[in-house]
Parts: C-alpha cells; sequence; structure tokens
C-alpha cells in the first residue's frame, strides 16, 4: 500500500500545477489522440484555429500518430493559425516540432488581444526554420498600430524602418528537415531566450518581451509543420487587467 502511495505521488508530481524551475505547468498537450472526423479541424483541448475564417472551413489542423500536424490548405488566405490560452508574466513554452520541407517554418506567437496599441494582439513572436530561428518584438515594431498604419500608407521613413528591423534578431540554429526538435522560449523580465534541444540558440531584450499579460500563444504556419508535446509553464502570473 505504502508502495501504491508514494507511486501515485510520483505520477502526481509530473501532472499540471507541479512547479520547477520553469515554473507550474499550466498547459500540456501531447496530441494521444484523434478526431472523430476529416472535414472540419477539431483539435480539442481548448485549442482554436482560423481555418474557418481564412481557409473556408477546409480542414489543415489534423491529429496523426500523436502529433499535430498543420498544412495551410490552398485556398488559404493567410497562414494557418492554431491558438491556446496561456496566462502568464514571466514563463517557457516548450514544444517539440518537425518540418518536412526546407522552405517550412512554425512561428511561435505571443498575443495579447486585450492589448489595443497592436494588431490582432501581436506582442513577438519566435520563428523556426530550416538552420535558423528569430526573435521579434512585434509590438514596439511591425505590430504596432502606429507603425502599421504608416507602413500601409508608405509613410515610414528610413529610420523608422531601420528601428523596426533593429527589433529582430536572427540566429543560426542546427534545424533539419525530417528531424523532432525541441524548443524553449523562456521569458523573464524583457528577455526572451531560445534554446533548441536544450542548448541555448540566442536572447534578445526588448520591451515587449515585458509585457505583463501573454495571454494566448498562436502556432503560425504559412505552409506545414509538425507539432508536439506543447507545454506552458507559468513563472509568475499575468498582470493586472489595466497594467500595460
Ligand atoms: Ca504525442
Amino acid at each position: 500500500m505504502k508502495t501504491l502511495i508514494l507511486l501515485s505521488l510520483a505520477f502526481a508530481s509530473c501532472s499540471l500545477g507541479h512547479a520547477d524551475e520553469r515554473g507550474k505547468l499550466i498547459f500540456s498537450d501531447n496530441f494521444e489522440r484523434t478526431a472523430s472526423q476529416q472535414t472540419n479541424d477539431e483539435v480539442g483541448n481548448g485549442w482554436t484555429t482560423n481555418s474557418a475564417s481564412r481557409a473556408g472551413g477546409n480542414k489543415q489542423v489534423d491529429l496523426k500518430n500523436g502529433a499535430m500536424h498543420i498544412a495551410m490548405h490552398p485556398t488559404a488566405d493567410h497562414a494557418v493559425s492554431v491558438a491556446h490560452e496561456a496566462g502568464f508574466r514571466d514563463g517557457t513554452v516548450e514544444l517539440r516540432f518537425m518540418l518536412e520541407d526546407a522552405k517550412d517554418s512554425l512561428g511561435v506567437d505571443f498575443a495579447d488581444l486585450q492589448c489595443k496599441e497592436v494588431w490582432a494582439g501581436h506582442l513577438f513572436k519566435i520563428d523556426v526554420g530550416v538552420g535558423k530561428v528569430s526573435i521579434m518584438d512585434s509590438k514596439f515594431g511591425t505590430m504596432s498600430l502606429e507603425n502599421r498604419n504608416l507602413r500601409l500608407a508608405g509613410k515610414l521613413t528610413p529610420e523608422q524602418q531601420k528601428a523596426i528591423a533593429a527589433l529582430k534578431k536572427n540566429f543560426t540554429a542546427p534545424i533539419a528537415t525530417g528531424k523532432w526538435h525541441s524548443l524553449s522560449i523562456r521569458i523573464v523580465g524583457d528577455i526572451a531566450a531560445v534554446a533548441l534541444d536544450g542548448k541555448p540558440i540566442g536572447s534578445f531584450a526588448s520591451a515587449a518581451f515585458a509585457h505583463p499579460t501573454k495571454r494566448m500563444i498562436r502556432l503560425g504556419v504559412p505552409r506545414k509543420a509538425v507539432v508536439d508535446d506543447v507545454m506552458i509553464f507559468a513563472l509568475t502570473a499575468t498582470g493586472s487587467p489595466g497594467e500595460k
């Protein structure tokens, strides 16, 4: 009996709510399930997709072999976006991914739809592609409404363009096609640090990372990507609703 109790305690320590150096695990998904139909997206576990609004309702996200397979439909007018609620100030997002083609990429976009000074809640984004990783501050760069409106009107000055470009950092990374990689994105204060397969790739300090409320993560896929084992850890809870 004692052994049973110890065993169940050991299992409990691996489940939601357990805190380690990454913080408290607030969400995890291993995608070990199948959809009941093959017509529309049916990811489950709280995920939403943009297939109804941007791809005519065609299926873009499938669950196969215990992983989430994301593929942009030929009729879609926007990259696939697969979103889940997050909810932290400082924290870590981990996932495993595989890119099958050299042109494929996966974006992990951190968003706060209540942040009205940016387009569509975009705060910052980590992009992974074959051989490369980028970290971009969108809140004060491309996605601030002010910058976006100026850009759309063709009125960004060369200085403004330079300032926006400086908010994206590019790193080389040993990402290969047809291979599973693990990705860790750790946000503490105004620093975002990315590790691949357990090894540091790069970090970047910028104001967007300190945004108090990372309410949502959105996986952005302009072609194809396979994702598994998504975990979200909160090191500190979100700031107050009115906090910028
Ligand atoms: Ca899995």
